[in-house]
């Protein structure tokens, strides 16, 4: 299986975030994508290629124009002013403010285009975010091509980024962009199965009234865990897409046992979708150590998911999503690769 990957990913190094009311050193650091890229490396999984480049049209297929110049412009007008460190939104235009005013303000413009407070943005955030998204449609092209599977070694993670918005350590929807992507380029249905802990609210809403793109996943139950406002099992799509949005919300604590069934069913739904290609949110947060989560995954589980999957039997595009014990986040990405690739 190749892997593409782009070190320009790297230059997005936030320093701290706002958690449990305190700044906190940063989980979603560079070093992540160092481990799984050394990981791939030891393993011998395969080829490591580089990203080709793509319009911005590609990226404008998913996110609102205005949104996508939003962080291109980003650090000019924060440094314009006045400031020089990494910056975090703090108000929002909720229920009762104006939703249709023009902002002229950087403190506006954050809260405008973000949902949460955890996700600092710096001078290098545009040009890694675009990165990552070449990165995954780098992968999807893969497919086109008539690989049958590819991995993308994707950050900053995408999956809660959305139409005009970032969050959640997530800039733009490297998923969401490959599987719009696999669509232009002829394939008819694509899943996105999304096994990130957190619930992937970007890619949900992004093709929530869409038949052409299936989303199941399966994650920490949004009552009790981030993102809170989505991914509740009653959450099953809109018009057209109705039907093909599925959510499986599992207690903290779940442990590689009581996750099998939820997977059981999600790859039930894949066999009754029969999609041209399968994408997989391969966020790596379910697992014991992990520092902001709280399933029960142990590394050897990592290899199991692999293999079931394969037994899918349909062209496969890996995004790398979260996933912060960031010791073993090589060994067990890489495990799920090995194990899909027998
Ligand atoms: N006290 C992804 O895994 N909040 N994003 C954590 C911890 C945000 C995770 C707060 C978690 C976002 C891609
Ligand atoms: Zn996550």
């Amino acid at each position: 299986m190749k892997t593409v990957f782009s070190d320009l990913q790297l230059a997005h190094a936030p320093l701290q975030e706002i958690s449990d009311g305190e700044l906190k050193p940063a989980v979603e650091i560079p070093s992540r994508a160092e481990f799984v890229l050394n990981a791939v490396k030891d393993r011998k999984l395969g080829e490591i290629i580089a990203p080709e480049s793509f319009a911005m049209r590609c990226l404008h297929r998913v996110h609102a124009p205005h949104y996508v110049s939003f962080l291109e412009s980003f650090w000019s007008k924060w440094t314009e002013a006045g400031r020089t460190k990494e910056a975090f939104p703090f108000v929002w235009p909720i229920r009762s403010l104006r939703q249709d005013v023009e902002i002229e303000h950087i403190d506006g413009l954050l809260g405008r285009y973000s949902m949460d407070a955890g996700t600092p943005l710096g001078e290098h955030t545009f040009a890694a975010a675009r990165a990552s998204a070449e990165t995954s449609l780098t992968g999807a092209k893969l497919l086109l091509e008539g690989e049958t599977s590819a991995f993308a070694l994707c950050r900053p993670p995408g999956h809660h980024a959305g139409f005009d918005f970032f969050g959640g350590y997530c800039f733009f929807n490297n998923a969401a962009v490959a599987a719009q992507y696999l669509r232009d380029g002829g394939m008819n249905r694509i899943a996105i199965l999304d096994v990130d802990y957190h619930h992937g609210n970007g890619t949900q809403a992004l093709f929530y009234d869409r038949p052409d793109v299936l989303f199941l996943s399966i994650h920490a139950d949004p009552k009790v865990e981030y993102p809170y406002f989505l991914g509740f099992a009653d959450e099953t799509g809109e018009h057209a897409g109705t039907g093909f949005t599925r959510n499986w919300p599992l207690p903290h604590g779940t442990d590689w046992e009581s996750y099998v069934p939820a997977l059981e069913e999600a790859c039930r739904w894949l066999l009754v979708y029969k999609p041209d290609a399968l994408i997989v949110s391969l966020g790596l947060d379910c697992f014991e150590k992990d520092p902001i989560a709280g399933f029960r995954f142990k590394s050897d589980d990592y290899l199991l998911l692999g293999q079931r999957l394969a037994k899918v039997g349909v062209p496969t595009l890996f995004i790398l999503e979260g996933g912060y014990a960031v010791e073993e986040l090589g060994t067990n990405c890489v495990n799920v690769l090995d194990g899909y690739a027998g």
